[in-house]
């Protein structure tokens, strides 16, 4: 006997449905959560302007008709404070607290070859057994702080975004500098521009941003979706990337067959629409370079026609292959340089070489702030697995095991750590996709392995070699064929120093649900079973 099921980690969107779900199939499941609530990445994201970039009548729960049809998101993205809120309700709603452990770290989970259970520790003392773990830890939830010399010595105030202080940071009548231009910070600094008297910006890479064309959501189109919320769903799932089923027609053509006027217009319009669907105009912006170079100069254009100081807007310009690194979504990002008070520096020309009790000096110049605002982004994907002590069968480490990248089979499961899911991990399309929908088909798939498990009483599931090493090769195959692996994106872990390069999601949704659903068909083909 164990003392729980399964032990469930992190109480994000994953978390939260995980443990719904094992509750409605009758197995004793408890949580940890580092935070004092709910949420996950919308829990610790709550910089200025964090906002989704899918929109919100998709970013939500589809597993109760009554929850998508009672909460009512009011713009068209939806700003952190209402997802969070929308978190809380769903906990509240379903009675999940009761199950979760707050302000707990897992620290260590290994796995008992002889009674062929895992035992799960935490910075609070908890030591528990379980048959199960279920990783719902994240994708973007362990912060990547640069390691830049004299850190420690700045005088003012430091916040990351993806650590953001509850109470906030106090910008007016502050100089602030903010490092990085992701999303992150493509979304806070015309917000952190409007509160502080003086904003520096540290750019390593520029990014290319489309407008987010945010507004309250016309109650028209949420009856319409409401009406045929399911159908909704559905349609979104046979999108590549599980959403934008509604977006305006795009063509099916590539973008070198159609004349430069019937391109604009294509682009015109998505452009005009708002949001990331933008690439998607055309089949094969991310396929070839040249194709992908048509695109990527009409969005340099509009940032060129935005920035009127035309070196300013030349080292705004994006040099890499236009959603290689993840397309931002903006509200008013690029017209911000144009503001007296906002000021822009190349790193890459004058690069930070320290940071002093007074603010950061590059090669060239120092610049004094009040704060420091750190937009670096996360360690994706594996930083949060790779953060507990997982040891497997043998007393093999999980981070030896993915000391060059990881490999699982599915984004599901891993060899030589039986009965260990990870929600949304390498090798599942993840952060290529609507998140919520990719947790709930996880979540949903995991649910029903374990009772097919306990209906045949198998006591453990394990991936097998052969199908992790095809899984890993088909994995980068289907990457290889895109335009993704040509830059030193956050999908490749080529942004956190020593990491090993590898692409880590899986691109395309609708066959990857496919070859899911027939692995549980065909009794878990891939992984070993072995009876209790
Ligand atoms: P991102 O997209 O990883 O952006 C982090 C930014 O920080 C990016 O511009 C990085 O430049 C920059 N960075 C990282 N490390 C450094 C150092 N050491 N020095 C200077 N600049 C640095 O993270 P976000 O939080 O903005 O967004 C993450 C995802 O959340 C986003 O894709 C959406 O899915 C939501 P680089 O490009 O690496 O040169």
């Amino acid at each position: 006997m164990t003392d729980v099921d399964v032990v469930v980690v992190g109480a994000g969107f994953a978390g939260m449905y995980m443990l719904h779900k094992l509750r409605g199939l009758g197995f004793s499941a408890r949580c940890f959560e580092v935070g004092d609530g709910v949420g996950g990445t919308w829990y610790w994201n709550r910089y200025p302007g964090a906002r989704c970039d899918v929109e919100s009548m998709e970013y939500s729960y589809g597993f109760d008709d009554d929850l998508q049809q009672e909460w009512q998101w009011t713009e068209r993205y939806a700003p952190q404070p209402e997802i969070e809120a929308y978190a809380n309700h769903v906990a509240d709603r379903y009675d999940l607290r009761k199950d979760i452990t707050f302000s707990t770290r897992v620290t260590g989970a290994t796995f008992d070859d002889t009674t062929e259970t895992w035992r799960v520790t935490t910075d609070s003392g908890d030591d528990l057994s379980a048959k199960f773990v279920v990783m719902a830890t994240g994708c973007l939830s362990s912060a990547n702080l640069p390691d830049i010399e004299g850190m420690d010595t700045f005088a003012g105030e430091t916040a990351h975004t993806g650590r953001w202080p509850k109470d906030g940071v106090d910008f007016a009548g502050k100089r602030v500098a903010v490092i990085g231009t992701g999303s992150s910070a493509i979304q806070a600094i015309p917000i952190i521009a409007d509160q502080c008297t003086e904003l520096t910006v540290f750019q390593r890479t520029p990014n290319y941003a489309v407008p987010a064309r945010n507004a309250p959501l016309d109650p028209a189109y949420v009856a319409d979706v409401k009406a045929n919320y399911n159908d909704f769903r559905e349609a979104n799932k046979l999108m590549a990337a599980a959403f934008g089923s509604r977006l305006p027609a795009g063509t099916d053509k590539g973008v070198l067959e159609v004349s430069d006027e019937d391109r604009t217009a294509v682009l015109d319009k998505r452009w005009e629409h708002g949001g990331l669907g933008f690439l998607g105009a055309f089949v094969d912006a991310m396929l070839t370079p040249e194709a992908n170079e048509k695109v990527a100069d009409y969005v340099r254009d509009k940032i060129r026609s935005i920035v009127k100081d035309p070196e300013v807007a030349e080292t705004l310009v994006p040099k890499q292959v236009i959603g290689c690194k993840r397309l931002c979504v903006d509200t008013g990002y690029y017209d911000t340089f144009n503001r007296e008070h906002v000021h822009l520096v190349d790193i890459n020309k004058a690069p930070i070489q320290r940071i002093t009790e007074s603010g950061v000096q590059t090669v060239d110049q120092s610049y004094d702030v009040d704060v420091i605002v750190f937009a670096t982004g996360f360690d994706a994907m594996t930083g949060a697995l790779l953060a507990v002590d997982i040891k497997g069968r043998d007393g093999l480490a999980l981070r030896d095991a993915w000391s060059a990248g990881p490999r699982t089979y599915l984004g599901l499961g891993v060899v030589g750590f039986p009965n260990l899911f990870t929600i949304s991990g390498p090798g599942s399309p993840s952060v290529l996709t609507n998140m919520i929908v990719s947790i709930q088909q996880h979540v949903d798939w995991i649910g029903d392995c374990l009772a097919y498990l306990r209906e045949r009483n198998l006591s453990t599931i394990e991936a097998t070699l052969p199908a992790q090493d095809e899984w890993v090769d088909y994995v980068n195959a289907v990457a290889s064929f895109t335009l993704f692996p040509t830059c030193n994106s956050w999908y490749l872990g080529a942004n956190v120093p020593g990491k090993t390069r590898v692409f880590m999601p899986l691109l395309g949704y609708p066959p990857y649900v496919e070859k899911c659903d027939q692995v549980a068909r065909d009794n878990y083909e891939g992984f070993a079973l072995s009876p209790a």
